[in-house]
């Protein structure tokens, strides 16, 4: 079998995507995500000028050999662009590989370990009582974790809070919103928050919490301690994570478990996390972290330290990618997690797939390949538009992380 073309799409069905899709010369084709948020172009542009015309001629059945040609080959090593375009490449060829052999990816990677696959979905409200109305939506819906997140008072903004009563979608068309942020007022307020949803939901319901890179280790350390009573299933993204030292500080207050990895493109950016057991769940995915070839090496590599997975599944990551994860959450002996934030009705319907929500599990369907297809003219009547993740500063005007 040989690639014959490769060509990306892109399409913005309420939100930017970016996809790959390789043609063969047994017409059989596979599709891979791009889609880096904010940054869209750049990776299309680092496939089609760079990329496909290495590929086209390649036998797709070479996932390892073509993943180490686009690695080392490029000179210029790591970064989420580099290895989301590598993703594409390798989640294109993996679909290939499962629809030639008739058989759906997660057979590829080991078969079944479970039938379904946990996720977890976003609860979150402009204050405390609407974001317990959410989790009681979710609870409703069948989730068995939910994550939360509210408004904090005394300050205007913040992040994962959906505007009105739309879903949260954190890229905006035109330039970068600036967000406004105050640690003090957080860590007076996330303690309050787990508080009345442990006192409203009981202990059974998993609880997650997104820090969002915006602590310092110390200040992370204090709201793990604090939030130790109510049993949280991870505190995410506690603190920024280019200095991986930086949680051993964490570690040594707290048994809160702890997840970080949604922005990481390489499992050299977790290394010191995982081998020194500094974190409990490795959030890297599929598309930003180089498609299956690269993450089943660094889940390997994670389970010998007992950390598990907690794939990112946020709306910016396209439905060829909630795909892939949970073929790939299905076959990992090491899986946590699976986090989901519905797409809306106008990518589901650019993006047909296999793959569903059924008692708070998710499983990826049965057919071959990856059960995730791309509907080219429906796509083609929404345009790529830019936008942009926002910016954040603290009350004093001082720049801080998003
Ligand atoms: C968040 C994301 O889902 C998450 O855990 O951190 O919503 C993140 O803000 C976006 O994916 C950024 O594009
Ligand atoms: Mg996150």
């Amino acid at each position: 079998m040989k690639i014959t073309k490769a060509a990306v799409n892109t399409t913005s069905p309420g939100r930017n995507f970016v996809t790959l899709k390789v043609e063969t010369d047994e017409g059989i084709y596979g599709l891979g995500d791009g889609t880096l948020n904010g940054r869209e172009l750049a990776v299309a542009s680092y496939l089609t000028e760079h990329v496909i015309p290495c590929i086209v001629g390649r036998d797709p059945f070479e996932t390892e050999d073509i993943w180490q040609y686009l690695y080392r080959g490029a000179y210029w090593r790591r970064g989420p662009v580099t290895m989301s375009a590598i993703a594409a490449v390798d989640v294109a060829l993996w679909d290939i590989k499962g629809k030639a052999l008739g058989t759906p990816v997660y057979n590829l990677l080991g078969g079944k370990s479970r039938d379904g696959v946990l996720v977890y979905g976003h609860a979150n409200g402009k204050d405390t009582e609407t974001a317990l109305e959410d989790v009681a939506r979710h609870v409703e819906q069948g989730f068995k974790a939910v994550r939360v997140q509210s408004g904090i008072p005394g300050i205007k903004t913040t992040y994962g809070i959906a505007k009105g009563a739309g879903r949260y979608e954190p890229a905006e068309r035109g330039l970068p919103s600036e967000a406004e942020w105050s640690t003090e007022h957080y860590l007076r307020h996330a303690p309050k928050l787990f508080e009345k949803v442990r006192e409203r939901f009981g202990e059974e319901l998993h609880l997650l919490h997104d820090c969002h890179h915006r602590l310092t280790p110390i200040e992370a350390a204090r709201l793990g301690k604090e939030l130790e009573s109510f049993h949280l299933f991870w505190m995410e993204d506690p603190t920024t994570a280019e200095l991986q030292e930086g949680f051993k500080v964490i570690r040594e207050h707290t048994t809160t478990p702890i997840a970080v990895g949604e922005v990481f493109s390489s499992v050299w950016d977790a290394h010191d996390l995982i081998r020194n057991q500094w974190i409990d769940y490795l959030r890297m995915t599929i598309v930003h972290g180089g498609g299956f070839t690269a993450l089943k090496k660094a889940a390997d590599f994670a389970a010998m330290y007992h950390v598990r997975t907690g794939f990112h599944g946020a709306t910016d990551l396209s439905p060829v990618t909630m795909a892939a994860a949970l073929h790939f959450d299905t076959a990992i002996h090491n899986f946590g997690i699976q986090e989901l934030m519905p797409h809306n009705e106008e990518t589901d319907a650019v993006f047909p797939h296999q793959y569903y929500f059924k008692d708070g599990m998710m499983y990826p369907g049965d057919g071959p390949g990856l059960g995730v297809d791309l509907d080219e003219k429906l796509a083609a009547k929404y345009e790529y538009q830019r936008a942009y993740l926002p910016v954040n500063r603290k009350l004093d005007g001082t720049l801080t992380d998003w």
